[in-house]
């Protein structure tokens, strides 16, 4: 076990009230400006913006700090095309079978259908994993603890720092996704947790006329 040692919060900034509201005000104002886009473009992308992307999303708080996720960056074209497969044969069977007439008409509003050429086109695919166990090198099997809800906080942060760059994402949950450990060879104790599609929104990109819910509707404060 590694015993604790404690170091001194040296990077915290603490700013006045003033610019704390801002700050807090200029957040909300850019982050609101995100949309989930399913119209990508082919534009290529420097991998150093998904790396230090991901380098953000690998800082969120994690239980135990055991960080039980793990991020494919997938790029390659044959990669892609074997994921589209996989999971528009997926979602065929779940828009003509699978979901129930409550679910398909939630996802009315927003126009999604089986066909996901965004798969191919996105220059990127990350395939994010959450760990139910890390199996240490001689073999041992270490249980990890709210590895959903950590992988759930880190892929948020994801998605955030893919905004700031100036790049817009899609987060994609073909349902089963098992097919995601095959194609890209994880190991079994690696879950699924989403994919999420990356890059530039082509020119004439459209996004569902939605809204979000308001500060009272999400929130009481007692
Ligand atoms: N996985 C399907 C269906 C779907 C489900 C939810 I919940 C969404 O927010 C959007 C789509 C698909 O990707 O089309």
């Amino acid at each position: 076990m590694t015993k604790l040692r404690l170091i001194p919060l040296s990077n915290y900034t603490e700013y006045p009230v003033d610019e704390m509201l801002k700050r807090a005000q200029a957040f909300y104002e850019d982050i609101k400006r995100r949309r989930s886009v399913r119209d990508f473009s082919d534009k290529p992308v420097p991998i150093e913006i998904i790396e230090n992307c991901i380098k953000a999303a690998g800082t969120a708080p994690s239980g135990a700090n055991l960080q039980p996720w793990h991020f494919v960056v997938v790029s390659d074209p044959e990669i892609k095309k074997k994921i589209r497969i996989a999971a528009e044969e997926e979602e065929k069977e779940f828009y003509s079978k699978r979901a129930p007439k409550e679910w398909l008409e939630v996802l009315e509003p927003l126009g999604t259908d089986e066909s996901k050429p965004f798969l191919e086109t996105a220059p990127y695919l990350i395939s994010i994993f959450y760990k139910s166990y890390e199996v240490l090198p001689d073999g041992r099997q270490v249980k990890q603890y709210y590895a959903m809800e950590s992988t759930g906080i880190a892929t948020g942060i994801l998605i955030t720092a893919i905004h700031n760059a100036g790049l817009v994402s899609l987060t994609h949950t073909p349902s089963p996704m098992n097919f995601l450990n095959e194609i890209l060879n994880r190991p079994k104790n690696e879950r699924p947790f989403l994919l999420l599609v990356v890059g530039y929104p082509a020119k004439d990109a459209k996004v569902p006329d939605i809204q979000k819910k308001s500060l009272k509707e999400i929130a009481s404060f007692i």
